[in-house]
């Protein structure tokens, strides 16, 4: 198996209540990663994650479950969470070893109680994190409420990195705020297609907006770019970038991007970085792969690294190794399910 520098591992947790979408959207970002040929289907039984009998039957994600993929050089390990408040054993021990999480939402709900569970898990843990709102084409669907629930439920400052294009069955799209640019999908699943577009008319007004905010919300933890902001009302990419990566590590701000996991709509757009799954570069080592690696953002990130992650990855790395031992299987997907859990093993193990 090829090898990856430690800076060069991401490990990320896909978090959330049951049955919002996180294995459909890990499926569809291992598809678009090239890590597997064909998108596994939660009603079929066929996918990477949930493969366990009990799991097939019930169509749930039981056990904790770890994929991995490589994305522009790195190693990013999935942690596919169960959602079920049960099993919220799970979410602790995937936040401990984690770097970041996606916190999904579904669009017709926004935050619901499972939610709120991990979300005192989330905070207890101090994990960076982005919010994808699922199911974008699914009756009902709604954006702005989703995104606005994070606000009213959670108390948390989350903050559109995309709009969506048509929500429900007019769901054809998103504009990226970071890059003011638009996409737009045809075909679904594998034949899915996404092509650059201009950003429609109607949605002019709403974007500038949005992008204004989220500019705002970029340059509120930087003295440079505030200052450049509020002579100028704008920022380069690499900036809004660049501030929003601050945020994102000191646990001030949640990107939120949308789409449709199970219809592999708006997982990956073809501009950079465009996978939501790598999102997470917004977090501590993405001050460099972003291109921002000046020496304040490196500086920045290695005080960081040193205060929090080292340690936490050297533990993450340990446990991760105790478990994995003769448990990869082919698809290189590896099952905490029949693996005693962490701190038990790593205890026998010393
Ligand atoms: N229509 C639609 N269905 C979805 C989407 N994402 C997931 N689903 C379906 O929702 C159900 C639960 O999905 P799953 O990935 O198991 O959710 P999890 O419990 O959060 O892991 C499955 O039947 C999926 O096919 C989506 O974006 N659109
Ligand atoms: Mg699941």
């Amino acid at each position: 198996m090829k090898e990856f520098a430690t800076g060069h591992i991401r490990n990320v947790a896909l978090v959330a209540h049951h049955g919002v979408g996180k294995t459909s959207l890990a499926e569809a970002m291992l598809y678009q990663a090239k890590a597997t040929t064909r998108i596994g289907r939660i009603a079929d039984g066929s996918t990477l994650l949930d493969h366990s009998p009990e799991e097939i039957s019930r169509q749930i994600t039981i056990d904790l479950g770890l994929a991995q993929f490589e994305f522009k050089g790195h190693k990013v390990n999935l942690l596919d969470t169960p959602g079920y408040a049960d099993f919220v054993g799970d979410v602790y021990s995937a936040l401990r070893v984690a770097d970041s999480a996606i916190l999904v939402l579904r669009a017709a709900t926004g935050v619901e109680v499972g939610t709120e569970v991990v979300w005192e898990v989330l905070k207890q843990e101090k994990s960076p994190l982005l919010v994808v709102v699922n199911m974008m084409d699914k009756e009902h669907a709604n954006f702005d409420a989703a995104v606005k629930s994070c606000h009213d439920r959670l108390g948390l400052n989350a903050v559109p990195a995309q709009l969506p294009i048509g929500e429900a069955d007019k769901f054809h799209g998103v504009v990226d705020l970071i890059e003011n640019k638009a996409y737009t999908f045809t075909g679904k699943g594998a034949d899915e297609k996404s092509s650059e577009a201009p950003i429609p008319a109607e949605m002019k007004d709403r974007v500038a907006k949005a992008r204004a905010a989220l500019m705002e919300e970029a340059a509120t933890g930087d003295e440079q770019l505030m200052e450049k902001f509020l002579s100028t009302g704008d920022l380069s990419v690499e900036e809004i970038r660049k501030g929003l990566c601050e945020r994102v590590v000191m646990c001030d701000l949640a990107p939120v991007f949308c789409c449709s996991a199970a219809l592999n709509l708006g997982v990956a757009i073809p501009s950079s970085p465009g996978f939501v799954g790598t999102y997470q570069w917004l977090g501590v080592s993405a001050l460099a792969l972003f291109g921002i690696g000046r020496e304040e953002g490196l500086a920045f990130a290695i005080c960081m690294q040193a205060v929090w992650y080292v340690p936490t990855t050297i533990v993450g790395a340990v446990i991760l190794v105790a478990h994995a031992k003769g448990a990869w299987r082919s698809g290189e997907v590896f099952d905490f399910g029949s693996a005693p859990k962490p701190g038990v093993r790593l205890q026998s193990d010393t």
